[in-house]
Protein backbone atom coordinates (compact mmCIF):
# COMPACT_ATOMS: atom_id res chain seq x y z
CA UNK A 1 0.00 0.00 0.00
CA UNK A 2 2.77 2.73 1.02
CA UNK A 3 4.37 1.96 -1.61
CA UNK A 4 1.85 3.85 -4.06
CA UNK A 5 0.55 6.26 -1.50
CA UNK A 6 3.60 7.67 -0.12
CA UNK A 7 5.12 8.44 -3.80
CA UNK A 8 1.84 9.39 -4.50
CA UNK A 9 1.64 11.91 -2.01
CA UNK A 10 5.01 13.49 -2.39
CA UNK A 11 3.73 13.97 -6.33
CA UNK A 12 0.59 15.75 -5.03
CA UNK A 13 2.34 17.74 -2.81
CA UNK A 14 5.29 19.21 -5.72
CA UNK A 15 2.26 19.78 -7.71
CA UNK A 16 0.45 21.63 -5.04
CA UNK A 17 2.69 23.47 -4.51
CA UNK A 18 3.96 24.23 -8.15
CA UNK A 19 -0.04 25.43 -9.07
CA UNK A 20 0.10 27.33 -6.20
CA UNK A 21 3.63 29.53 -6.68
CA UNK A 22 2.22 29.73 -10.13
CA UNK A 23 -1.25 31.14 -8.94
CA UNK A 24 0.37 33.60 -6.90
CA UNK A 25 2.47 34.44 -9.68
CA UNK A 26 -0.18 35.33 -11.80
CA UNK A 27 -2.39 36.99 -9.57
CA UNK A 28 0.31 39.49 -8.51
CA UNK A 29 2.31 39.93 -11.89
CA UNK A 30 1.09 38.61 -14.35
CA UNK A 31 -2.36 38.85 -13.99
CA UNK A 32 -3.63 37.17 -16.67
CA UNK A 33 -1.78 33.83 -16.51
CA UNK A 34 -3.35 31.52 -13.95
CA UNK A 35 -2.39 27.78 -15.10
CA UNK A 36 -5.54 26.81 -13.55
CA UNK A 37 -7.94 28.93 -15.85
CA UNK A 38 -6.11 29.21 -18.59
CA UNK A 39 -6.42 25.32 -18.89
CA UNK A 40 -10.01 25.12 -17.73
CA UNK A 41 -10.28 27.90 -20.86
CA UNK A 42 -8.53 26.16 -23.42
CA UNK A 43 -10.56 22.65 -22.27
CA UNK A 44 -14.18 24.73 -22.85
CA UNK A 45 -12.84 25.53 -26.31
CA UNK A 46 -12.03 22.21 -27.40
CA UNK A 47 -14.72 20.38 -25.60
CA UNK A 48 -17.13 19.13 -28.38
CA UNK A 49 -20.48 20.85 -28.41
CA UNK A 50 -22.40 17.42 -26.89
CA UNK A 51 -20.61 17.67 -23.85
CA UNK A 52 -20.75 21.34 -22.99
CA UNK A 53 -24.39 20.49 -23.47
CA UNK A 54 -24.34 17.87 -21.24
CA UNK A 55 -22.66 19.20 -19.05
CA UNK A 56 -24.68 22.89 -18.67
CA UNK A 57 -27.95 20.68 -18.79
CA UNK A 58 -26.88 18.65 -15.51
CA UNK A 59 -24.96 21.26 -13.57
CA UNK A 60 -26.45 24.63 -15.18
CA UNK A 61 -24.52 27.60 -13.99
CA UNK A 62 -22.45 25.43 -12.00
CA UNK A 63 -21.31 24.30 -15.46
CA UNK A 64 -17.86 26.29 -14.66
CA UNK A 65 -17.10 24.48 -11.48
CA UNK A 66 -17.66 21.67 -12.52
CA UNK A 67 -15.14 21.67 -15.19
CA UNK A 68 -12.62 23.43 -12.54
CA UNK A 69 -13.62 20.52 -10.06
CA UNK A 70 -12.77 18.10 -12.72
CA UNK A 71 -9.74 19.51 -13.68
CA UNK A 72 -8.79 19.56 -10.24
CA UNK A 73 -9.44 15.98 -10.05
CA UNK A 74 -7.99 14.82 -13.31
CA UNK A 75 -4.39 17.04 -11.91
CA UNK A 76 -4.44 15.53 -8.76
CA UNK A 77 -4.46 11.63 -10.17
CA UNK A 78 -1.89 12.49 -12.49
CA UNK A 79 0.23 14.30 -10.02
CA UNK A 80 0.03 10.75 -7.62
CA UNK A 81 0.95 8.87 -10.72
CA UNK A 82 3.72 11.06 -11.14
CA UNK A 83 5.16 10.30 -7.68
CA UNK A 84 4.55 6.86 -8.23
CA UNK A 85 6.53 6.91 -11.32
CA UNK A 86 8.78 8.82 -9.93
CA UNK A 87 9.71 6.51 -7.16
CA UNK A 88 9.08 3.51 -9.17
CA UNK A 89 11.44 4.86 -12.41
CA UNK A 90 13.00 8.39 -12.10
CA UNK A 91 12.77 10.70 -14.09
CA UNK A 92 9.82 9.28 -15.87
CA UNK A 93 7.68 10.73 -13.00
CA UNK A 94 9.53 14.49 -13.72
CA UNK A 95 8.85 14.12 -17.08
CA UNK A 96 4.87 13.80 -16.95
CA UNK A 97 4.39 16.47 -14.68
CA UNK A 98 7.20 18.16 -17.89
CA UNK A 99 4.22 17.29 -20.02
CA UNK A 100 1.80 18.47 -18.12
CA UNK A 101 3.28 22.23 -17.35
CA UNK A 102 4.19 21.88 -21.38
CA UNK A 103 0.11 21.67 -21.73
CA UNK A 104 -0.46 24.98 -19.46
CA UNK A 105 1.98 26.70 -21.71
CA UNK A 106 0.48 25.86 -24.45
CA UNK A 107 -2.85 26.65 -23.49
CA UNK A 108 -2.04 30.52 -22.59
CA UNK A 109 -0.08 30.94 -25.93
CA UNK A 110 -3.64 29.46 -27.59
CA UNK A 111 -5.22 31.48 -26.14
CA UNK A 112 -6.59 35.02 -27.80
CA UNK A 113 -5.10 38.03 -26.48
CA UNK A 114 -2.64 36.45 -24.62
CA UNK A 115 1.57 37.06 -25.17
CA UNK A 116 4.43 35.31 -24.17
CA UNK A 117 4.51 36.38 -20.35
CA UNK A 118 1.29 34.61 -19.76
CA UNK A 119 2.99 31.22 -20.32
CA UNK A 120 5.57 32.11 -17.59
CA UNK A 121 3.29 30.86 -14.72
CA UNK A 122 2.93 27.69 -16.16
CA UNK A 123 6.38 27.25 -16.80
CA UNK A 124 7.06 28.31 -13.41
CA UNK A 125 4.64 25.82 -11.73
CA UNK A 126 6.21 22.69 -13.49
CA UNK A 127 10.07 23.70 -12.38
CA UNK A 128 8.38 24.17 -9.29
CA UNK A 129 7.12 20.58 -9.35
CA UNK A 130 9.81 19.12 -11.15
CA UNK A 131 12.40 20.07 -8.22
CA UNK A 132 10.38 19.35 -5.32
CA UNK A 133 9.20 15.87 -6.55
CA UNK A 134 12.91 15.33 -6.95
CA UNK A 135 13.80 16.56 -3.46
CA UNK A 136 10.47 14.27 -1.94
CA UNK A 137 11.26 11.39 -4.32
CA UNK A 138 15.21 11.03 -2.90
CA UNK A 139 14.01 12.13 0.52
CA UNK A 140 11.54 8.85 0.44
CA UNK A 141 14.53 6.46 -0.72
CA UNK A 142 17.16 7.52 1.85
CA UNK A 143 13.68 6.67 4.35
CA UNK A 144 14.33 2.69 2.84
CA UNK A 145 16.46 0.14 4.67
CA UNK A 146 19.74 -0.51 3.31
CA UNK A 147 22.17 -2.58 3.92
CA UNK A 148 24.44 -0.48 5.78
CA UNK A 149 21.99 2.12 7.51
CA UNK A 150 19.33 -0.63 8.23
CA UNK A 151 16.67 1.63 9.22
CA UNK A 152 17.27 4.09 7.00
CA UNK A 153 18.95 7.31 7.07
CA UNK A 154 16.37 10.06 7.07
CA UNK A 155 13.20 9.29 9.28
CA UNK A 156 9.64 8.27 7.35
CA UNK A 157 8.70 11.30 9.87
CA UNK A 158 11.07 13.70 8.05
CA UNK A 159 9.96 12.50 5.07
CA UNK A 160 5.94 12.90 5.70
CA UNK A 161 6.69 16.22 7.84
CA UNK A 162 8.48 17.64 4.13
CA UNK A 163 5.29 16.69 2.16
CA UNK A 164 2.88 17.74 4.60
CA UNK A 165 4.72 21.29 4.24
CA UNK A 166 5.47 21.30 0.79
CA UNK A 167 1.58 20.75 0.36
CA UNK A 168 0.30 23.15 3.22
CA UNK A 169 2.24 26.25 1.67
CA UNK A 170 1.17 25.26 -2.18
CA UNK A 171 -2.14 25.07 -0.62
CA UNK A 172 -2.10 28.44 0.91
CA UNK A 173 -0.68 30.12 -2.22
CA UNK A 174 -3.04 28.71 -4.12
CA UNK A 175 -5.75 30.06 -1.86
CA UNK A 176 -3.96 33.66 -1.48
CA UNK A 177 -3.30 33.53 -5.25
CA UNK A 178 -7.09 33.03 -6.49
CA UNK A 179 -8.38 35.56 -3.38
CA UNK A 180 -6.41 38.38 -5.00
CA UNK A 181 -6.87 37.35 -8.50
CA UNK A 182 -10.98 37.13 -7.82
CA UNK A 183 -10.83 41.21 -6.98
CA UNK A 184 -9.04 41.94 -10.16
CA UNK A 185 -11.42 39.63 -12.48
CA UNK A 186 -14.81 41.29 -11.25
CA UNK A 187 -13.41 44.52 -11.58
CA UNK A 188 -12.27 43.47 -15.25
CA UNK A 189 -15.86 41.81 -15.49
CA UNK A 190 -17.84 45.01 -14.38
CA UNK A 191 -15.30 47.37 -16.48
CA UNK A 192 -16.19 45.55 -19.68
CA UNK A 193 -20.51 46.20 -18.85
CA UNK A 194 -19.73 49.55 -18.03
CA UNK A 195 -21.04 52.05 -20.57
CA UNK A 196 -19.73 55.56 -20.23
CA UNK A 197 -22.17 58.24 -21.04
CA UNK A 198 -22.00 60.56 -23.90
CA UNK A 199 -19.96 63.82 -23.00
CA UNK A 200 -21.86 66.62 -22.29
CA UNK A 201 -18.93 68.91 -23.50
CA UNK A 202 -16.82 67.27 -25.97
CA UNK A 203 -12.98 68.26 -26.63
CA UNK A 204 -12.32 70.70 -29.75
CA UNK A 205 -11.76 68.23 -32.30
CA UNK A 206 -7.73 67.50 -33.03
CA UNK A 207 -6.63 69.77 -35.60
CA UNK A 208 -5.45 67.78 -38.63
CA UNK A 209 -2.06 69.91 -38.78
CA UNK A 210 -1.34 68.27 -34.96
CA UNK A 211 0.37 65.80 -35.95
CA UNK A 212 2.98 65.30 -38.60
CA UNK A 213 3.49 61.59 -40.70
CA UNK A 214 6.97 60.68 -39.46
CA UNK A 215 7.41 56.88 -39.15
CA UNK A 216 8.88 56.85 -35.11
CA UNK A 217 7.15 60.26 -34.10
CA UNK A 218 5.37 59.66 -30.70
CA UNK A 219 1.58 59.76 -32.12
CA UNK A 220 -0.11 62.80 -30.55
CA UNK A 221 -2.70 60.91 -28.78
CA UNK A 222 -1.16 57.88 -26.95
CA UNK A 223 -3.13 54.31 -27.30
CA UNK A 224 -4.29 53.06 -24.05
CA UNK A 225 -2.00 49.79 -24.69
CA UNK A 226 1.05 52.09 -25.25
CA UNK A 227 0.33 54.57 -22.37
CA UNK A 228 3.20 54.21 -19.66
CA UNK A 229 2.63 53.07 -16.07
CA UNK A 230 3.68 54.24 -13.07
CA UNK A 231 2.28 53.07 -9.55
CA UNK A 232 3.49 51.46 -6.56
CA UNK A 233 0.49 48.67 -6.77
CA UNK A 234 2.07 45.32 -6.57
CA UNK A 235 -1.32 43.85 -6.60
CA UNK A 236 -3.74 46.36 -9.37
CA UNK A 237 -6.76 47.73 -6.84
CA UNK A 238 -10.02 45.61 -8.18
CA UNK A 239 -12.34 48.17 -7.25
CA UNK A 240 -16.25 47.03 -9.04
CA UNK A 241 -18.03 50.23 -9.91
CA UNK A 242 -20.85 50.05 -7.60
CA UNK A 243 -18.78 49.60 -4.34
CA UNK A 244 -17.00 52.74 -5.40
CA UNK A 245 -17.84 56.08 -3.51
CA UNK A 246 -15.62 59.51 -2.95
CA UNK A 247 -15.46 60.84 -0.20
CA UNK A 248 -14.92 64.65 -0.15
CA UNK A 249 -14.08 65.54 3.67
CA UNK A 250 -11.84 67.92 5.70
CA UNK A 251 -11.65 71.68 5.57
CA UNK A 252 -15.31 72.01 3.98
CA UNK A 253 -18.54 73.58 5.03
CA UNK A 254 -20.37 70.55 2.92
CA UNK A 255 -19.13 67.33 3.33
CA UNK A 256 -19.70 64.88 0.40
CA UNK A 257 -20.01 61.77 -0.90
CA UNK A 258 -20.41 60.82 -4.26
CA UNK A 259 -21.52 57.75 -5.84
CA UNK A 260 -20.32 56.07 -9.15
CA UNK A 261 -23.85 56.04 -10.86
CA UNK A 262 -24.08 60.04 -9.14
CA UNK A 263 -20.73 60.81 -11.06
CA UNK A 264 -21.64 59.27 -14.47
CA UNK A 265 -25.27 61.56 -14.15
CA UNK A 266 -23.07 64.59 -14.30
CA UNK A 267 -22.39 66.56 -17.12
CA UNK A 268 -19.06 65.23 -18.47
CA UNK A 269 -16.90 66.50 -20.08
CA UNK A 270 -13.93 65.53 -22.17
CA UNK A 271 -10.58 66.61 -22.51
CA UNK A 272 -7.23 66.08 -23.95
CA UNK A 273 -4.11 66.15 -21.11
CA UNK A 274 -0.67 65.11 -21.51
CA UNK A 275 0.51 63.31 -18.15
CA UNK A 276 3.99 63.21 -16.98
CA UNK A 277 5.74 61.19 -14.57
CA UNK A 278 8.20 63.17 -12.07
CA UNK A 279 10.24 60.49 -12.97
CA UNK A 280 10.88 60.71 -16.57
CA UNK A 281 14.73 61.54 -17.47
CA UNK A 282 15.76 63.56 -20.01
CA UNK A 283 14.64 62.03 -23.31
CA UNK A 284 12.38 59.54 -21.38
CA UNK A 285 9.59 57.98 -22.43
CA UNK A 286 7.01 58.76 -19.19
CA UNK A 287 4.84 60.31 -20.35
CA UNK A 288 1.69 60.50 -22.73
CA UNK A 289 -1.26 62.25 -24.22
CA UNK A 290 -5.10 61.00 -23.64
CA UNK A 291 -8.53 62.32 -24.94
CA UNK A 292 -9.77 62.04 -21.27
CA UNK A 293 -14.10 62.02 -20.16
CA UNK A 294 -14.70 63.36 -16.58
CA UNK A 295 -16.17 65.61 -14.45
CA UNK A 296 -14.36 68.89 -13.21
CA UNK A 297 -13.37 69.16 -9.58
CA UNK A 298 -13.71 72.62 -9.57
CA UNK A 299 -16.93 72.33 -9.24
CA UNK A 300 -17.49 68.88 -6.72
CA UNK A 301 -15.06 71.78 -3.99
CA UNK A 302 -17.37 74.50 -4.87
CA UNK A 303 -20.50 72.11 -3.67
CA UNK A 304 -18.25 71.80 -1.06
CA UNK A 305 -17.23 75.12 0.25
CA UNK A 306 -13.32 74.63 1.11
CA UNK A 307 -12.14 77.04 3.83
CA UNK A 308 -10.16 80.05 2.69
CA UNK A 309 -7.43 78.63 4.85
CA UNK A 310 -7.09 75.28 2.88
CA UNK A 311 -3.99 75.53 0.58
CA UNK A 312 -3.85 71.70 -0.21
CA UNK A 313 -6.10 69.24 -1.49
CA UNK A 314 -5.06 65.36 0.10
CA UNK A 315 -6.14 62.33 -2.42
CA UNK A 316 -6.10 58.88 -1.39
CA UNK A 317 -6.33 55.72 -3.36
CA UNK A 318 -8.02 52.95 -2.53
CA UNK A 319 -4.59 51.41 -1.74
CA UNK A 320 -3.54 53.68 0.40
CA UNK A 321 -1.37 55.89 -1.76
CA UNK A 322 -1.76 59.99 -1.63
CA UNK A 323 -0.99 63.16 -3.18
CA UNK A 324 -0.84 66.75 -1.91
CA UNK A 325 -2.53 68.75 -4.54
CA UNK A 326 -2.49 72.75 -4.24
CA UNK A 327 -5.86 73.26 -4.13
CA UNK A 328 -5.95 76.60 -6.93
CA UNK A 329 -5.02 73.81 -9.38
CA UNK A 330 -8.27 72.09 -8.42
CA UNK A 331 -10.26 75.07 -8.62
CA UNK A 332 -8.77 77.48 -10.90
CA UNK A 333 -10.22 76.85 -14.74
CA UNK A 334 -8.04 73.91 -15.98
CA UNK A 335 -9.23 71.16 -16.90
CA UNK A 336 -8.82 69.05 -13.52
CA UNK A 337 -11.49 66.50 -13.85
CA UNK A 338 -12.03 62.80 -11.69
CA UNK A 339 -11.97 60.88 -14.85
CA UNK A 340 -14.32 57.91 -15.70
CA UNK A 341 -12.97 57.25 -19.57
CA UNK A 342 -9.65 57.45 -21.42
CA UNK A 343 -9.58 57.48 -25.14
CA UNK A 344 -13.33 56.44 -25.56
CA UNK A 345 -13.15 53.51 -23.04
CA UNK A 346 -13.74 53.09 -19.43
CA UNK A 347 -10.45 53.62 -17.28
CA UNK A 348 -8.54 51.07 -17.97
CA UNK A 349 -7.86 49.00 -14.26
CA UNK A 350 -3.94 49.97 -14.75
CA UNK A 351 -4.72 53.78 -15.10
CA UNK A 352 -7.08 53.45 -11.82
CA UNK A 353 -10.48 52.14 -13.17
CA UNK A 354 -13.28 53.42 -12.28
CA UNK A 355 -12.35 56.71 -11.55
CA UNK A 356 -9.06 58.67 -11.15
CA UNK A 357 -7.42 62.41 -10.85
CA UNK A 358 -6.22 64.08 -14.28
CA UNK A 359 -4.84 67.96 -13.72
CA UNK A 360 -2.98 69.27 -16.23
CA UNK A 361 0.39 71.39 -15.73
CA UNK A 362 1.42 69.10 -12.16
CA UNK A 363 3.68 65.98 -12.33
CA UNK A 364 1.48 62.43 -11.82
CA UNK A 365 2.79 62.26 -8.36
CA UNK A 366 1.36 65.26 -6.99
CA UNK A 367 -1.98 65.41 -8.97
CA UNK A 368 -3.46 62.26 -10.53
CA UNK A 369 -4.41 59.54 -8.27
CA UNK A 370 -5.72 56.48 -9.49
CA UNK A 371 -8.62 54.38 -7.76
CA UNK A 372 -8.74 57.91 -6.31
CA UNK A 373 -11.62 57.37 -3.30
CA UNK A 374 -10.93 60.67 -0.96
CA UNK A 375 -10.00 64.15 -1.10
CA UNK A 376 -9.49 65.36 2.44
CA UNK A 377 -9.33 69.25 1.46
CA UNK A 378 -6.49 70.71 4.18
CA UNK A 379 -3.01 72.17 4.50
CA UNK A 380 0.72 71.06 3.52
CA UNK A 381 1.09 72.01 7.02
CA UNK A 382 -0.89 69.44 7.94
CA UNK A 383 -0.41 66.25 5.60
CA UNK A 384 2.38 65.13 3.44
CA UNK A 385 1.82 62.73 0.46
CA UNK A 386 3.20 59.61 -0.24
CA UNK A 387 5.96 61.06 -2.22
CA UNK A 388 6.82 64.10 -0.44
CA UNK A 389 7.57 61.45 2.57
CA UNK A 390 10.31 59.83 0.49
CA UNK A 391 12.34 62.63 -0.68
CA UNK A 392 10.19 64.19 -3.58
CA UNK A 393 8.89 67.82 -3.31
CA UNK A 394 6.14 68.65 -2.22
CA UNK A 395 4.98 70.79 -5.13
CA UNK A 396 5.61 69.35 -8.59
CA UNK A 397 4.67 71.80 -11.77
CA UNK A 398 5.86 70.18 -14.88
CA UNK A 399 8.85 71.39 -16.08
CA UNK A 400 9.00 72.36 -19.90
CA UNK A 401 11.05 69.84 -21.35
CA UNK A 402 11.27 68.33 -25.20
CA UNK A 403 12.40 65.42 -26.75
CA UNK A 404 13.71 63.82 -30.16
CA UNK A 405 12.12 60.60 -30.95
CA UNK A 406 13.41 60.44 -34.68
CA UNK A 407 16.03 59.36 -35.74
CA UNK A 408 16.79 57.00 -32.84
CA UNK A 409 20.13 57.81 -30.89
CA UNK A 410 22.58 55.91 -32.07
CA UNK A 411 20.93 55.05 -35.18
CA UNK A 412 22.58 54.98 -38.92
CA UNK A 413 21.26 57.28 -41.49
CA UNK A 414 22.17 58.50 -45.21
CA UNK A 415 23.32 62.08 -45.54
CA UNK A 416 21.48 64.09 -47.58
CA UNK A 417 17.82 65.88 -45.82
CA UNK A 418 16.93 63.46 -42.46
CA UNK A 419 13.54 64.02 -40.94
CA UNK A 420 14.34 64.94 -37.09
CA UNK A 421 10.87 64.90 -35.03
CA UNK A 422 9.69 64.88 -31.99
CA UNK A 423 7.70 66.71 -28.99
CA UNK A 424 8.05 69.52 -26.45
CA UNK A 425 5.84 69.81 -23.92
CA UNK A 426 5.19 72.93 -20.88
CA UNK A 427 1.55 71.46 -20.27
CA UNK A 428 -0.75 74.73 -18.69
CA UNK A 429 1.59 76.97 -20.48
CA UNK A 430 2.13 75.68 -24.06
CA UNK A 431 5.06 75.25 -26.23
CA UNK A 432 5.65 78.67 -28.34
CA UNK A 433 8.69 77.08 -30.41
CA UNK A 434 11.27 74.67 -30.81
CA UNK A 435 15.16 74.59 -31.76
CA UNK A 436 17.40 71.93 -33.15
CA UNK A 437 21.26 72.02 -32.68
CA UNK A 438 23.42 70.37 -34.68
CA UNK A 439 26.89 70.04 -33.66
CA UNK A 440 28.40 73.47 -32.27
CA UNK A 441 25.94 75.09 -34.82
CA UNK A 442 23.24 77.69 -34.50
CA UNK A 443 20.39 76.75 -32.53
CA UNK A 444 17.74 76.01 -35.53
CA UNK A 445 13.96 76.75 -34.94
CA UNK A 446 12.19 73.65 -35.81
CA UNK A 447 8.64 73.48 -37.34
CA UNK A 448 5.89 72.91 -35.09
CA UNK A 449 2.65 70.74 -35.19
CA UNK A 450 -0.68 72.72 -34.25
CA UNK A 451 -1.30 73.05 -30.98
CA UNK A 452 -4.06 70.98 -29.50
CA UNK A 453 -4.23 73.13 -26.13
CA UNK A 454 -1.87 74.57 -24.05
CA UNK A 455 -1.99 71.42 -21.79
CA UNK A 456 -0.53 68.92 -24.66
CA UNK A 457 2.12 67.73 -26.05
CA UNK A 458 2.96 69.27 -29.32
CA UNK A 459 5.15 67.38 -32.07
CA UNK A 460 7.87 69.46 -34.19
CA UNK A 461 9.87 68.52 -37.08
CA UNK A 462 13.33 70.07 -38.61
CA UNK A 463 14.72 69.12 -42.07
CA UNK A 464 18.12 68.29 -41.43
CA UNK A 465 20.99 68.63 -44.32
CA UNK A 466 23.06 65.56 -43.03
CA UNK A 467 26.71 64.98 -44.10
CA UNK A 468 28.82 62.06 -43.60
CA UNK A 469 30.69 61.93 -40.24
CA UNK A 470 29.35 61.40 -36.55
CA UNK A 471 26.84 64.05 -35.54
CA UNK A 472 25.40 65.29 -31.99
CA UNK A 473 21.49 66.60 -31.91
CA UNK A 474 20.24 68.51 -29.73
CA UNK A 475 16.14 69.95 -28.79
CA UNK A 476 15.60 72.62 -26.89
CA UNK A 477 11.92 74.47 -26.48
CA UNK A 478 10.38 77.31 -25.50
CA UNK A 479 7.05 78.07 -23.94
CA UNK A 480 4.55 80.47 -24.49
CA UNK A 481 5.55 82.77 -21.70
CA UNK A 482 8.94 83.19 -24.14
CA UNK A 483 11.02 80.91 -21.13
CA UNK A 484 13.50 78.94 -22.70
CA UNK A 485 14.42 75.17 -22.02
CA UNK A 486 17.54 75.57 -19.44
CA UNK A 487 20.53 73.29 -20.53
CA UNK A 488 21.27 72.53 -17.20
CA UNK A 489 21.40 68.83 -16.15
CA UNK A 490 19.76 68.14 -13.23
CA UNK A 491 18.26 64.42 -11.50
CA UNK A 492 14.31 63.75 -11.66
CA UNK A 493 15.09 63.89 -7.68
CA UNK A 494 13.22 65.93 -5.90
CA UNK A 495 11.13 67.47 -8.49
CA UNK A 496 11.75 66.32 -12.33
CA UNK A 497 15.24 66.35 -14.76
CA UNK A 498 16.04 69.00 -16.64
CA UNK A 499 18.82 69.46 -19.47
CA UNK A 500 18.69 68.78 -23.10
CA UNK A 501 18.06 65.79 -24.80
CA UNK A 502 20.99 65.28 -26.81
CA UNK A 503 21.29 62.10 -29.51
CA UNK A 504 24.64 60.89 -31.59
CA UNK A 505 23.42 59.98 -35.17
CA UNK A 506 26.09 58.24 -37.41
CA UNK A 507 25.67 59.31 -40.92
CA UNK A 508 27.21 57.13 -44.30
N1 LIG B 1 -3.07 55.13 -6.62
C1 LIG B 1 -1.99 55.60 -7.24
N2 LIG B 1 -2.12 56.60 -8.12
C2 LIG B 1 -1.04 57.08 -8.77
C3 LIG B 1 0.24 56.55 -8.52
C4 LIG B 1 0.36 55.50 -7.58
O1 LIG B 1 1.45 54.98 -7.29
N3 LIG B 1 -0.79 55.04 -6.96
N4 LIG B 1 1.33 57.05 -9.19
C5 LIG B 1 1.20 58.40 -9.74
C6 LIG B 1 2.27 58.73 -10.66
S1 LIG B 1 3.80 58.93 -9.97
C7 LIG B 1 2.05 58.94 -11.99
S2 LIG B 1 3.28 59.55 -12.97
C8 LIG B 1 0.73 58.68 -12.60
C9 LIG B 1 0.87 57.71 -13.75
O2 LIG B 1 -0.38 57.42 -14.29
P1 LIG B 1 -0.50 56.27 -15.37
O3 LIG B 1 0.07 55.02 -14.77
O4 LIG B 1 -1.94 56.15 -15.72
O5 LIG B 1 0.32 56.71 -16.56
O6 LIG B 1 -0.17 58.13 -11.68
C10 LIG B 1 -0.14 58.68 -10.39
N5 LIG B 1 -1.21 58.09 -9.64
MO1 LIG C 1 5.16 59.65 -11.53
Amino acid sequence: MSDFWRPAGAGVASVVAGVGAAELVSAFVVQNGSPVLTVGALLIDLAPPWLKEAVIGLFGTGDKAFLIVSLAVVVLIGAAVAGWLERLRPPLGRILIGLGGALGVLAALTRSGNSIVDAVPSALAAVIAILLLGWLIRMLRETEPTRVAPRGQVSRRRFVTSTAATAGAGALALVIGQVVAGGFRAASAARAAIRLPKPATTAPPVPAGASFDIPGLSPIVTPNADFYRIDTALQIPGIEPHDWKLRITGMVENELELTFAELLALPLEESITTLTCVSNEVGGDLIGNATWLGYPIRHLLARAKPSSNADMVFSTSQDGWTASTPIEALTDDRNAILAVGMNGQPLPIEHGYPVRMVVPGLYGYVSATKWVVSLEVTRFDQHTAYWTDRGWSEHGPIKLSSRIDVPADGRQVKAGTVAVAGVAWSQHTGVSAVHVRVDDGPWQEATLADAISVDTWRQWRFAWEATTGSHTLRVRATDADGKVQTSTVRDVVPDGATGLHTIHVPVV
